[in-house]
């Protein structure tokens, strides 16, 4: 496999704009993603250990908003069995191409279907597990409550939602003091202040993070018999649901 092309998007001065994923981000995007939230190699590997664990026979398994298919990948690796259908969603033509490039020149063939479609949209049906692994951030506030429900509703008895966000702290210090601690670990994976400020800017009006309690609390109201936090490393956490 090729080494993937390094994120240098925003290492020059660029004109104030809304963050895309256009083609542009797709190009560099594995690298993009791994030097940008912290544990995302963990979440991936883990995804696929819990997707093994929940994928029951005859069911499907929805990985919403999956980029080049980190997640997607992970557990049809790791499901153990082959009797389930793998659907893999993105409204951005850059990355559903991407991906199905990927899946084409990788024998096997893996049980993987791909929709270039917004996720809002999309029907949820006789589903073990879905996940939303860094997107729901990207949907309007005002759009989560009725998909929660709508997932929740596609899904079978004791199946399991993933759902990894960037989070907000209740409490405005240990807010700012994770946020502080996260562009250091930017730095640290090679990001420059200038990288690391026009990054922000361009998510401002993209990214609305929301705290741990208001995600539980939606997932209990959708329906869902249990939630909690199985991941966290400083604003970025991962959470599981179960039906
Ligand atoms: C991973 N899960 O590597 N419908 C479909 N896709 C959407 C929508 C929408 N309405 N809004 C945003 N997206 C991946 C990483 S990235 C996270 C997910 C990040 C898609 C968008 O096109 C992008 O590919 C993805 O959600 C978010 O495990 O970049 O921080």
């Amino acid at each position: 496999m090729n080494k993937p092309s390094q994120d240098r998007i925003y290492s020059s001065v660029q004109p104030r704009s809304d963050f895309v994923f256009d083609d542009r981000v797709a190009e560099v995007f594995t690298d993009m993603i791994n030097r940008s939230v912290p544990g995302y190699a963990t979440i991936i590997s883990m995804i696929g250990v819990l997707a093994d664990r929940y994928c029951t026979h005859g069911s499907c398994v929805y990985d919403l908003g999956c980029s080049l298919g980190g997640a997607a990948m992970s557990m049809a690796h790791h499901i153990h069995h082959h009797d389930y259908q793998l659907i893999a969603v993105d409204n951005s033509p850059a990355m559903i191409d991407r991906f199905q490039a990927a899946l084409n020149s990788s024998p096997p063939p893996l049980p993987i279907t791909l929709q270039c479609a917004d996720l809002c949209e999309t029907e949820i049906r006789d589903a073990s597990v879905v996940v939303l692994n860094f997107t729901l951030q990207f949907i309007a506030p005002e759009r989560r409550e009725a998909l929660m429900q709508r997932i929740c509703q596609g899904m079978r008895p004791g199946g399991i939602l993933i759902l990894s966000e960037k989070i907000r702290l209740p409490d405005m210090a240990m807010n700012e003091l994770l946020i502080d601690m996260y562009h250091q670990f930017k730095q640290v994976q090679g990001y420059s202040e200038l990288e690391i400020s026009q990054k922000r800017s361009a998510l401002e009006n993209v990214l609305i993070p929301e705290t741990l309690e208001s995600h539980k609390s939606r997932l209990l109201a959708a329906g869902f018999r249990t939630a909690d936090t199985w991941f966290q490393c400083f604003n970025f956490a991962s959470m599981i649901a179960i039906k």
